[in-house]
């Protein structure tokens, strides 16, 4: 009698994720695969910055344990409370002023400057401005959610940058010379669009609820389109909560691409779906991305 054949545990496996297969730790596997991607995509979160000081959104020590995201990052709250979301906005803005880029965001940088457009480009949802301190070239650096630095008309497509958009927070960081007392912001200290004469001024970020900049979305599909295939997608310090952004790591992967996350917090394989040939690396972007890029040839 032939030997009965072994029992399939399959779907029980895969229900439960029990045996699923785990992203690599192995760095030098990494590098071996950079060393020969010809496209490289980068989605840059939060955490990038982190080691720079700057404040995550989620998780412990995140801006929304502290600040309610509603009541500060949404054009319902702005248009309810104009004086309090200017405020936590200019408190970003000194933070971001006073940090500097720390070496993951020059390692990435540097790559950017190596590699050239073509072969590697960064997504970033990060507004502080650190990457484009650190000498990221802006052809390669994509910004998904904005700019701290700029200003916008909450009316019309007015925008304020630079020297422009400087006075304009001098005269939001000096309310009302005229109204004596109190030194917290109000509705009537923020300036009106000097174009349309109606809109509110304000940050040129975008909330939740809002859509993205079209241009920068456009840009980003070009890039992907251009090549049938992008050979790594690397996630740095991001949760992967905030869609479209986190779409643009499941594209990759249509593409073809190996994924290598790197965050402090352990692996989540649920959130990203890692796969076997992907990499995780659990720590401070800081101290992995430079190791991570070091020993790639351009
Ligand atoms: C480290 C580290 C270290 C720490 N080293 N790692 C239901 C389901 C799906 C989607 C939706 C839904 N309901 C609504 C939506 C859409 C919504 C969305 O995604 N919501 C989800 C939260 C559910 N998205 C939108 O609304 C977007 N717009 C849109 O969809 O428009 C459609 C539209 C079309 C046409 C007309 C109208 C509308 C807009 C999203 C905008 C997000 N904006 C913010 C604020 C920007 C300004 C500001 O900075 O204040 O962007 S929210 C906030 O989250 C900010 C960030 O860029 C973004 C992402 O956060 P990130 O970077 O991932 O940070 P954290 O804190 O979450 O994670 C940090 C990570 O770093 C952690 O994992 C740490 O462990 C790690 N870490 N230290 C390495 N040293
Ligand atoms: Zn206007």
């Amino acid at each position: 009698m032939p030997p009965s054949p072994p029992p399939d545990y399959s779907s029980v496996i895969s229900a439960t994720g029990f045996l699923r297969p785990r992203a690599s730790r192995s760095l030098s596997t990494f590098q071996s695969h950079l060393s020969v991607s010809v496209r490289t995509l980068s989605l840059l979160g939060a955490g990038l910055s982190a080691p720079s000081g700057l404040q995550t959104f989620r998780g412990l020590g995140g801006l929304w344990r502290t600040y309610d995201a509603k009541e500060l990052s949404t054009p319902a709250a702005f248009e309810r409370n104009p004086a309090l979301v200017w405020t936590f906005y200019l408190e970003r803005r000194r933070a971001a002023r006073a940090a500097h880029p720390n070496k993951a965001h020059k390692a990435l940088a540097e790559m950017a400057q190596r590699v050239g457009v073509e072969g590697f480009l960064a997504i970033s949802m990060n507004i502080d401005g650190l990457s484009e301190r650190a000498g990221h070239p802006p052809e390669a650096l994509k910004l998904l959610h904005g700019n701290l630095f700029d200003i916008k008309c909450t009316k019309c497509e007015h925008i304020l940058q630079g020297d422009a958009a400087d006075e304009v927070i001098q005269s939001l960081e000096k309310p009302s010379a005229e109204s004596s007392g109190s030194p917290a912001l109000r509705r009537e200290d923020i300036p009106k669009c000097s174009s349309c004469q109606s809109g509110l001024l304000r940050p040129a970020v975008v909330w939740f609820n809002e859509p993205l900049p079209f241009e920068t979305l456009s840009s980003i599909y070009s890039w992907i389109q251009a090549s049938p295939t992008i050979d790594t997608m690397l996630v740095i310090g991001t949760s992967a909560e905030v869609y479209p952004a986190t779409a643009y790591i499941e594209v990759a992967r249509q593409k073809g691409a190996r994924i290598a996350v790197v965050n402090v917090e352990k692996e989540d394989v649920g959130l990203l779906a890692l796969e076997e040939q992907d990499w995780y690396f659990e720590g401070h972007a800081a101290v992995l991305v430079p190791e991570m890029l070091s020993e790639t040839v351009a």
